[in-house]
Formats: structure tokens, sequence, C-alpha cells
């Protein structure tokens, strides 16, 4: 029989969807049904919604596809807003579905009843309750292309528990193709002369560039026309860090000195970019409204070009075509260009340089980075989920082509167990090491599990400094005393045992070589508990 969650679900399917993250609910038993009826979509069964939704917020980014999300009513889709949030700050297509209270029922307070246009109004880009069993295979077609045009975010579909197995006689929905919009030959014109007149430009490269032929694009135009690469916001995988051109990121902890030459540009492309709070060093950089210099701003939705900075040139489309009809570029002052470029790179290179300061209560947590730097694959993925430990991966870590980062814009905790889950089952034949810290890993670490189950060879290092961190940084800068931030843990390492995965503890500096060196080569999960200093913690990072 074909019912109402068939049309919905094979519409899904027809673009792409092969894989779809839930914890069940009485509320959504018939969209589940249907479910087994596609045996090409991998159904994970997760613990928490929260665990679901940031899986579904990982597979969304690594596929460019939504992805999704199934919550039961009430409680379910309360414990999924975390992933809502972050995939509204991330720019990450998401579809949560979720069960809904019968239709006759609604808007009566009904049992775990929420009025979802409400409640996720404002955290997403489309709210939508079916009311006819009709509408299922048109709200998903609509759901797709919702999430992923303009600036790519979550879409919420509440179903009624009984509209979910109606009879329906065809789905009589297809998949259209999307047109990419391109810059006009007068605009790029104006960007090609604005590009030879430039002394000291300055290109951000921001995250709409997790596009097949992206990256290489992006790096062509930047070495065609010797133009300096700073990334977006925990971007740092967009552009090879070790590039010459690569002179740093835009984030939480960009020292003063930094800041002053890159301000002393003569012209900013921000490309890709939707210039974000932290990206714009809180709406600063460019200054705003009014930039210091010409500022040329691409991104493909209307909504974000020229939103916070008046920029010369504002172009609603993908920089992917931009780009590829300015190469090759020509450079007048080649030297001129060079000696700008190397006093960014030094900058960037006195900022990222590795620490020397000394602990002596714990494991100084760079020294685990610098050491997984220095043994990681080429083509390793980094997940992290929110902390101070993270601190040195953003500044020091230094990511490569192949080589990804995925972590959370939106600076949740619980991001990183999850998003390694997900990011092991979507990309097998990569390796994947998760780093979280004892507070972040006690909200999602549960969804390690999966990785016994599907046999996915991460890597978990948990950071254990016995504190949340962050917040007891904050506090010793703001107030003498760090009420509420300690933390009691259990034996992390008994808790990997009673999963099924090997654990070890490091507890000396000695002993992290050998340890990275067995969990790396381990055929399964591994994980490592690192004894960490709170003496010695970067600037903050959420
Ligand atoms: C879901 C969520 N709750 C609270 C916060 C605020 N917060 C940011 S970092 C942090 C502490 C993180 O502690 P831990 O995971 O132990 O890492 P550490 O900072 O100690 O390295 C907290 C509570 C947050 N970002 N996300």
């Amino acid at each position: 029989m074909t019912t109402s969650s068939h049309a919905f679900w094979s519409v899904l399917v027809s673009h792409g969807v092969d894989r779809v993250f839930q914890v069940p609910g009485e509320s959504y038993i018939g969209l589940l049904d249907a479910l087994a009826d596609f045996p090409q979509v991998d159904l994970v069964t997760c613990r928490h919604e929260a665990g679901a939704g940031f899986m579904a917020c990982a597979d969304g980014r690594l596929t460019r596809r939504p992805g999704v999300v199934m919550v039961s009513r009430g409680p379910g889709a309360s414990n999924a807003s975390i992933a809502i949030h972050t995939a509204q700050q991330d720019a990450i297509a998401l579809i949560m579905v979720v069960g809904q209270v019968p239709k006759k029922d609604l808007r009566r307070e009904a049992f775990q009843e929420i009025d979802y246009r409400a409640m996720f109004g404002q955290m997403t880009k489309w709210v939508f309750e079916v009311t006819e069993p009709g509408q299922m295979a048109e709200v998903a077609l609509k759901a797709m292309r919702m999430a992923t045009q303009g600036t790519p975010g979550p879409v919420v579909i509440s179903v009624p528990e009984d509209l979910q197995q109606q009879e329906l006689a065809s789905p009589g929905w297809q998949a259209l193709a999307q047109d990419g919009l391109q810059p006009s030959a007068q605009a790029m014109s104006q960007v090609s002369s604005m590009l030879d007149r430039a002394e000291r430009p300055l290109l951000i490269a921001g995250g709409a560039w997790d596009v097949p032929g992206g990256r290489t694009a992006l790096q062509d135009f930047a070495r065609s026309w010797q133009l300096p690469v700073c990334v977006s916001f925990r971007r740092h995988d967009i552009f090879p860090n070790s590039d010459p051109l690569f002179v740093g990121d835009l984030g939480l902890a960009n020292p003063p000195a930094q800041m002053d030459l890159f301000r002393r540009s003569d012209l900013i492309l921000a490309l890709g970019t939707r210039l974000d709070d932290v990206t714009s060093q809180n709406y600063a950089f460019p200054s705003m409204p009014q930039p210091a210099q010409p500022v040329v701003h691409c991104y493909p939705d209307p909504r974000v070009v020229g939103l916070h900075v008046l920029a010369d040139v504002g172009l609603a489309c993908h920089p992917l075509g931009l780009v590829q009809a300015l190469t090759p570029g020509r450079v007048r002052d080649v030297q001129g260009r060079q000696t700008w470029i190397r006093r960014l790179r030094q900058a960037h290179e006195a900022h990222a340089a590795w620490p020397q300061r000394q602990a002596n209560d714990g494991v100084r947590f760079f020294e685990v980075v610098r050491r997984l730097k220095a043994r990681a694959p080429t083509d390793l993925r980094v997940c992290l989920d929110a902390g101070t430990f993270a601190a040195p991966v953003y500044r020091h870590f230094g990511f490569d082509f192949p080589q990804r980062l995925m972590a959370p814009l939106s600076g949740a905790m619980g991001y990183g167990t999850p998003a390694a889950v997900a990011t092991a089952l979507r990309e097998p034949d990569h390796p994947v090491v998760c780093m979280v810290g004892d507070g972040g890993f006690m909200m999602t670490g549960n969804e390690m599990i999966l990785a016994v189950q599907r046999r996915l060879p991460i890597v978990f290092i948990v950071a254990n400094n016995g504190s949340y961190g962050s917040i007891r940084i904050h506090q010793e800068r703001a107030y003498s005393r760090h009420p509420g931030t300690d933390l009691f843990n259990p034996d992390f390492c008994t808790v990997a045992h009673g999963f099924g995965i090997p654990a070890e503890r490091v507890s000396t500096e000695d002993d992290i070589d050998e340890a990275l060196q067995r969990a790396l080569t381990c055929d399964g999960p591994y994980l490592v508990e690192v004894m960490t200093s709170l003496q010695v913690t970067l600037p903050v990072e959420v």
C-alpha cells in the first residue's frame, strides 16, 4: 500500500536522502513503519534526540544534502532543539520530522503537544504542520528546497500521528533540478579591476566553499591573483593552512597585532562567508556599516549580502562562478603584493606557534594536539566538542586538504561524539578522531555505543580537567572565585570498557605518543582519557 508516509519518504529518497537518525516515539510510528519499505535508507537509532540531531547536522555538513532527524512530539522535539539551533548557526541543511498529536487534538494543549511554529519559528527557515495527508509529498519537496537554498538551515515538519498512514494514489512529486546564479559580466569586470588596483587585498573565505571543486577553485584563484586568505570562524579546512597564502582564521582570540594588520588591507573580498558575529570580530571587521576599505561580498543568499556591511560590490550568488570566471588573474606589482602577504603570514605564524608554557598539575592538552598533529593521517577527520581543550586545535593544528575539521559554530557542547559517529558512518574510509572535554562527554558520550554497534574505528580523546574549564576561565577573569564549575567525574576508562571500548589513561606527557599510536591503529573504537592540566589553558574557546 502507498501511504502518505511512503509519499513523504519517496520524495526525500529521490533527493538523495539515504540515512535518518532517530529516537523513536509513539507519535511517529506510522512514518517509521513506512521507512521499513525503503531499505536503501540507513536508519540510525540513537539514545538522545540531541545526539540524533547533532549526527544529522554533521551528516548534512558532509553530504551538503539535508541531514534528517526524526523525533517524537513534546519531549523528543525539546531534546532535539539544540541541533536546530546548531544547524541555524552553522548554516547546515537539516530536516527535522516530528510526530504530532492527532489532528483533532491540535491546539487543545493535548498530551505532549507543542506548537512547533511558535517554538521553532525563530530558529528555523520553515516550519510546516501537515493537516492533510495529500500534502506529504509536497511538504517533503519544499523541505528539501527550503533547507538547501540560500543560506542552508533547518526546517521542521510536524506530522499528526493519524495522518501518517493514509492511503494515497501515488506520490507524484519528482525531484527538480536547481540552477545556480552567476554574477553579471559587469560585476565581474568591476571585481577584476578592484583586484588589479589593490595593493593590500585580503580574502575572507567562508563555509560556502565546502562544495565539490570549491576548495581547489579558491586556491587556484588565490594563487593566480596572489591573494592572502583568511578563513571565517571554524572553517580552517577550507584552505590549506600550510599554503604560504594562508594567513589565519577570524575567530574568538585573534591577537590585536594581527587584527591591526588585517585592518590595513585596502580591499576585502568576503567570499562565501556570512560575516557572522565571530568572523566579523563582533561586527567590527570590516567596520560596520561603512567599511574602511572597499568590500566585495559574495554569498548565495540575498538576505545576507550587505546585511551588516555596505559592500561596494554585493553579489547574491555562489562565489565559485565568480572566481572561476576571474581565474587566471594578473597582478601588476607582484613584489609589493608578496611583501604584504609575508607580513600577514608572519603575524599568523607568530600566533600559531606551539606554546611553551609549563604545568605541574597534569598533561598540557596542547601537547596531545601537537603529538596528534605529528602523526595525523593526511585525510584525518577531527571532530570537536565545545570547550577550552579545543583551543590548541583551532590555533595550532593546521589543516591541509583533505583533512577536515568538524566543529560547531554554535559552540554547542555535546556535538563532538555524535558528530564523530556520523562522520565515521558517512566516510568509513577516513580516520576519525573526536576530542571532547569531561563536561561535553557526559552530555552525549552515550552515543559512542553506535561506534561499537557499527564497528567504527573512532578515537575518542577525553580531556579530563575535572572542570567546566572554559567557564572557570571566564569566572577567574571576572571574579576571584569559581562556584559551580568543578566536576565530579566517573572513571572514563571503566565507562568505555562497559561500552565494550578499549581505553587507557594518559597521566604524563611521556605516555601520549604510545597511547595515540595504539588508538590510531586499533581496528575499532578506542578511548584515551587525558588527565589534563587546568593551569595551562589557552584563551577561552567555546
Ligand atoms: C550545551 C551547552 N551548555 C553550556 C555551554 C556553556 N559552556 C561552554 S564551554 C563549557 C565548559 C566545557 O567543559 P568541558 O567539556 O569539560 O571542556 P573544558 O572547557 O573544560 O576544556 C560550558 C559549560 C555550552 N556552550 N553548550
